[in-house]
């Protein structure tokens, strides 16, 4: 059996070859042209950067290294005694984009187990923060802080050759995700949870498992299988959103992956993006609160406009760049058909009748480009119906899973030799100036 470093030797050769032949052969080839709605429209549609690992088409969704959702549910190893694919396969998948066997996958279980304790001082840290700091806030903090470990950066003190950049930045990236779990249930305990004991992180387990365990949801399985999936399918979505960007752009300066992916983590807390997480459970259950838990169709619509004629996004709904509902919110509500506990639960019935009124209620609104539910709009209603009912927790979820897409890029820019992020930007007269 290989490990995940052995694997990347092996793949990186023939990338490193693809981009030399861009490089010689097309640099100067056109691929598209840059408008006014660009500059002034958040650079949407603008197709500027590279990013390897998944893509994302509007219609149809994310392809993790050409692979869908459904196909990688079918062929990425689940945890022992489980069914959903675990974080370590998707990793293994995001990197190599390769396939893990069981054996691989089991195996870097087992290596990012042995590296998962956190260092003291950063317990102590997260131990001194405020119970009223924003979980995110906290997580945030947290990574940054484990950036004192970072072998790329003391590796680059000493005078590390720029061929030798992505091994330790691998190194670096697999320590960080290994930490992601006791961090972020640390940071749990300490703001929802005092007093409770954390158990030791178990060898035996995936990371998904032990983050389960460390939040004292170990004996629920079907949370831990869900929390498997969900991390799983938020684990990256191209390039361009604002976290994944974020990391990229970061990480460009050779800042270390610690301090980039702290960096993505304080865009992911933004409402727009990953705080959209949290803000559809408070908006259900405020809808659950005001009208009861029999709800009709006409309550439902009626409560949207409410919130649309108040000036507030419908949060869980529209996209970027999907055109379509999207696929992960699908394998969401799959998993809430396949579990008959979930069908009891109100908040999940209440985010189903909400997704069958809103898009038409957003399309008649007409303002979105995307009427239809993004992940966000369900990920939080089973989470509740576990038990795990706080929801101004649920980014920090998202945040330990978007580690995998960010970091895995982190690796492949430094892989690849690509350069500091530099865009040009204009003032309102230069582009005045340029249109005349
Ligand atoms: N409810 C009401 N209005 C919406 C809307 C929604 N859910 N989604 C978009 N709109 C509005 C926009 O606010 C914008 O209005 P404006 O012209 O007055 O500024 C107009 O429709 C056009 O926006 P559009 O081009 O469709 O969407 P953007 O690319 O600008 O923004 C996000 C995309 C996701 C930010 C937007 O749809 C939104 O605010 N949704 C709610 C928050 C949310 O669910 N975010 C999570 C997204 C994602 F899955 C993630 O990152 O986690």
């Amino acid at each position: 059996t290989k490990t995940l470093k052995e694997t990347l030797q092996e793949v990186i050769p023939a990338k490193q070859e693809q981009l030399r032949k861009l490089k010689t052969d097309h640099l100067q080839a056109v691929v598209g042209e840059v408008k006014v709605e660009n500059i002034i429209g958040g650079m949407r549609g603008l197709k500027a950067m590279l990013w390897d690992a998944s893509v994302l088409d509007p219609n149809e969704g994310i392809r993790f290294h050409g692979l869908s959702i459904p196909d990688c549910q079918k062929v990425l190893p689940a945890a022992p005694g489980g069914k959903e694919m675990t974080a370590e396969s998707m990793l293994w998948l995001l990197m190599t984009g390769r396939v893990p066997s069981e054996a691989e996958s089991r195996q870097l279980s087992r290596e990012l187990a042995e590296k998962g304790e956190l260092p003291e001082f950063v317990e102590k840290l997260v131990d001194s923060f405020p119970t009223t700091l924003h979980p995110m806030t906290q997580l945030g903090m947290g990574v940054a802080a484990l950036n004192h470990d970072s072998v790329f950066q003391a590796a680059y003190e000493s005078g590390m050759k720029k061929s030798e950049y992505w091994t330790y930045t691998l190194e670096d990236s697999l320590n960080l995700i290994a930490r992601l779990p006791a961090l972020a249930a640390r940071i749990y305990r300490n703001v929802y949870k005092p007093g409770m004991t954390m158990p030791a992180i178990n060898r035996d387990l995936d990371l998904i498992g032990n983050y389960s365990a460390l939040l004292g949801f170990g004996d629920n399985h079907n949370l831990t299988e869900y929390l498997r999936l969900y991390i799983a399918l938020h684990g990256d979505h191209e390039g361009g959103n604002a976290s994944a960007h974020t990391s990229h752009l970061v990480g460009s300066t050779l800042a270390d992956p610690y301090l980039s992916y702290s960096a993505a983590l304080f865009a992911l807390a933004g409402p727009l993006h990953g705080l959209a997480n949290q803000e559809v459970l408070r908006w259900q259950l405020a809808m659950q609160a005001e009208l009861g838990s029999d709800v009709s169709h006409e309550q439902i619509k009626e409560y949207l406009w409410k919130t649309l004629k108040s000036g507030q996004v419908v949060p869980g709904y529209g996209h970027g760049v999907l055109r379509n509902p999207d696929p992960r919110f699908i394998a969401l509500q799959e998993f809430c058909d396949a579990h008959p506990e979930l069908q009891q639960s109100p908040v999940v019935a209440l985010v189903k009748k909400t997704y069958e009124v809103a898009p038409d209620v957003l399309k008649e609104h007409g303002k979105t480009k995307n009427p239809y539910p993004n992940v966000d709009a369900t990920s939080g209603c089973v989470l509740h119906h576990y038990g795990l009912k706080e929801f101004k927790y649920y980014t920090v979820i998202f945040g330990v899973s978007r580690a995998l897409g960010c970091l895995t890029q982190s690796v492949w820019a430094r892989a690849l030799g690509l350069p500091l992020e530099r865009p040009k930007s204009l003032s309102l007269d230069a582009l005045e100036k340029l249109i005349q």
